[in-house]
């Protein structure tokens, strides 16, 4: 029974009753093996956890499913072996001690299979480990001082982002720090990012104390804050709507979805696919499989794809600027920041909802209803032709499936919408909205050249948004290879025999062999794209391995200086593609442990996508996982403030000579004008074809 919300305002997690009675886990047994914990599996693992450490006070970090190794979850599937055990994996703080233990534990025999002492790492930022920042601070004469300096003493008025530190030499990795970011509220709905202050505060979440109060002075000077408001709440900007400017739009689908669902197994248009969740990376989806029409066969396409990291550097050298660059997946989760969906809000149309479940410290189940939002939506053309000579036309509606999730990282929003459409697509777009992230500018500054002045004495520093989208292809089965595509233009000379007019161009394939062949940059020249091929499955037209291809133009390079703090903990923005072996639980490019990390090679429990790729493995017909690099730089406009409209950013894997034909193909067409004369019955009952609601327009 769901018994109160969240303290951590603005997020709605809903913690479970505590409860005595023994947790009941017959429905275990024959969940998926890839399912969310359940509510009553949290609470056996945590129950088992806290009688395995006897006295000792725990703090629960994490509490998650152990996926299953994949050669156990694939001969599972495969029907040639057992339905894999149900384990947890959970990272625990001893309170009161550094210590800190990553814990593995199997629910079908209730035990605690694995505890292993982790050093010298920084488990991931909880929610309430963050709510720790703004109680804590406020209440610290020092703070107080750094306001009253400056001429605020209302102290329930200033508001203090937490946020994770990056690294400060002073403390290493010896405390858990988070940095608080100081903003000015005139009232509870006020924009506090008009009103940024020029301190921060750094903060020990264990001992719960201010460490120190960093503040810039510029000449000597403290900067007085800007109090003009800039805001977007209705209470401020109601009178401006206009109302009846904007008809409604509706989403109908009177016949209902075309997916099913059964549990967190999805069928749709020829696609199956499991969706799972959890606290770190958010929507995981798994197994994704597609019918082949022509093949008359269902072929592998993904094992796993998940959104592995993500870093925002800024770009402003002057102390303490330099601390921010949040990898807001390492350092807070995409799965604990996520919202609860609002219908005809978030999503619009007819939407099928799946809930998070997740953990408190305590070890209580905490779930965030509403999740995950699947739904459809019209995409436009599949395809369509008009023959010019007799009028004749074919056309077809193309429909998008979105899984999606929103997060709320602190001032910035992102929407994640994994879309498949019905040539057999996977996209991943990302939306940006939400706050930016503001600074105050002292009278002798200019925002110029590392921001912008979004408003009077207000600036918005450069900073860049670089997602890593972790696929773990299965293309016609497990051993793929990877080859880079580059169109360039023909050796032979113009005038030469092979080459007299010089327009020959082609696709140069280069085969990328080892992981340092494959850690790879974009390149505009050449319009370069990656295949993922499978050399042992052949088209039987093109004669060539059949494809996916990776088409990402939207890769920034990350700018760090080589050597540079950033470039080493973030190195995995340093290049477009990479591509390494595939190993069980090696999911997270910046490493299982971000938080004050120096990305340093060698860390004997933070290993990062450097030290896989450092290792050279072979990545030719061999079981493969491609990290995906792709974002954008962001110069604030003026137009972002004071609320950001959302900006698309995205990714896209593509059937390449995968299939002998399009394989949209079996989409009816929405619209045919033929020749009367037509036998085809199909085409003789569908001369045009509208929707139900598709309507002239009144005007
Ligand atoms: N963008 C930094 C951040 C994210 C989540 C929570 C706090 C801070
Ligand atoms: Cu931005």
């Amino acid at each position: 029974m769901i018994i109160d919300t969240s303290s951590i305002a603005g997020y709605a997690i809903f913690r479970e009753e505590p409860t005595d009675a023994v947790p009941d886990l017959s429905k275990s047994r024959s969940t998926h093996p890839l399912n969310q914990l359940s509510i009553e599996e949290i609470r056996a693992a945590s129950k088992i956890i806290r009688e395995y450490a006897g006295s000792k006070p725990l703090k629960f970090n994490c509490l998650t499913l152990r996926e299953p190794k994949k050669h156990e979850y694939v001969a599972f599937r495969d029907r040639r072996g057992p339905r894999p055990d149900r384990r947890a994996f959970a990272i625990i703080l001893e309170k009161g001690t550094p210590n800190i233990a990553e814990v593995i534990v199997n629910l079908n025999q209730s035990v605690v299979e694995d505890w292993k002492v982790v050093q010298d790492v920084g488990p991931i930022l909880t929610l309430e480990d963050l709510d720790v920042c703004e109680r804590v601070a406020r209440a610290d004469p020092r703070v107080i001082e750094a306001c009253r300096e400056i001429g605020i003493t209302d102290m329930s008025k200033v508001y203090i982002d937490a946020w994770a530190i990056g690294f400060d030499h002073r403390w290493g990795t010896e405390r858990r720090l988070q940095q608080g970011l100081v903003y000015y509220r005139n009232s509870e709905s006020d924009n506090q990012y008009a009103h940024p202050l020029d301190f921060t505060v750094i903060l020990d979440t264990e001992k719960e104390e201010v460490l120190a109060v960093d503040i810039r002075r510029v000449n000597g000077e403290r900067t007085a804050p800007s109090f003009e408001e800039h805001n977007y709440m209705p209470d401020y900007v109601g009178d401006s709507y206009e109302e009846n400017r904007l008809k409604p739009i509706d989403i109908v689908q009177p016949e209902g979805v075309s997916f099913r669902m059964r549990g967190s197994e999805l069928h749709w248009a020829g696609f199956k696919m499991h969706i799972g969740f959890n606290y770190r990376e958010g929507i995981v989806i798994s197994d994704v499989r597609l019918d082949d029409h022509h093949g008359q066969r269902v072929r592998k396409l993904f094992n796993r794809i998940s959104l592995a990291e993500m870093v925002v550097p800024y770009g402003n050298p002057d102390h303490p600027h330099q601390r921010k660059h949040a990898h807001d997946e390492g350092e807070y989760g995409m799965g604990l920041m996520t919202n609860s969906l609002k219908l005809g809000c978030d999503c619009k149309g007819a939407i099928h909802y799946l809930d998070a479940i997740m953990c408190t410290s305590s070890g209580e189940p905490a779930v965030v209803q509403n999740a995950i939002c699947i739904h459809e939506e019209d995409n436009g053309l599949v395809y369509k032709h008009t023959d010019y000579r007799d009028g004749t036309v074919i056309s077809a509606r193309d429909r998008k499936l979105i899984i999606s999730q929103i997060i709320t990282a602190a001032n910035y929003d992102y929407a994640f919408y994994h879309i498949f459409t019905l040539d057999g697509t996977y996209k991943l777009e990302v939306k940006l909205t939400g706050m930016l992230n503001t600074y105050c500018l002292h009278p002798s500054e200019t925002a110029a050249p590392y921001g912008t002045e979004v408003a009077p004495a207000i600036t918005a520093h450069n900073h860049q948004h670089i997602f890593s989208l972790r696929v773990d292809p299965e293309i016609d089965g497990p051993n793929n290879s990877i080859v880079q595509n580059d169109a360039v233009l023909t050796d032979a000379p113009l005038g030469s025999a092979e080459n007299l007019y010089g327009n020959g161009f082609y696709c140069k394939k280069t085969p990328l062999r080892t992981a340092k062949e494959a850690a790879a940059n974009y390149c505009y020249e050449t319009s370069r794209s990656w295949d993922i091929i499978n050399p042992s499955s052949i088209n039987p037209s093109t004669k060539k391995p059949v494809a996916y291809k990776i088409l990402n133009n939207n890769c920034p390079t990350l700018l760090a200086k080589p050597g540079s703090m950033l470039a080493k903990r973030a190195a995995f923005a340093r290049k477009s593609l990479w591509v390494v072996p595939y190993e069980d639980y090696q999911l997270f490019p910046a490493g299982d442990y971000v938080c004050q990390s120096t990305g340093e090679l060698g860390h004997p429990y933070n290993k990062t996508i450097a030290d896989w790729v450092a290792q050279d493995g072979s990545v030719e017909n061999t079981d493969i996982v491609c990290y995906i690099q792709f974002g954008l730089t962001h110069f604030p406009r003026t137009e972002d403030f004071p609320i950001m409209p959302a900006e698309p950013v995205s990714v896209m894997l593509r059937a390449s000579n995968f299939f002998v034909k399009n394989p949209a193909l079996w989409v009816p067409p929405t619209h045919i004008a033929v020749d009367k004369s037509s036998e085809n019955a199909f085409a003789q009952k569908q001369q045009v074809c509208c929707g139900k609601s598709d309507v002239p327009s009144k005007l």
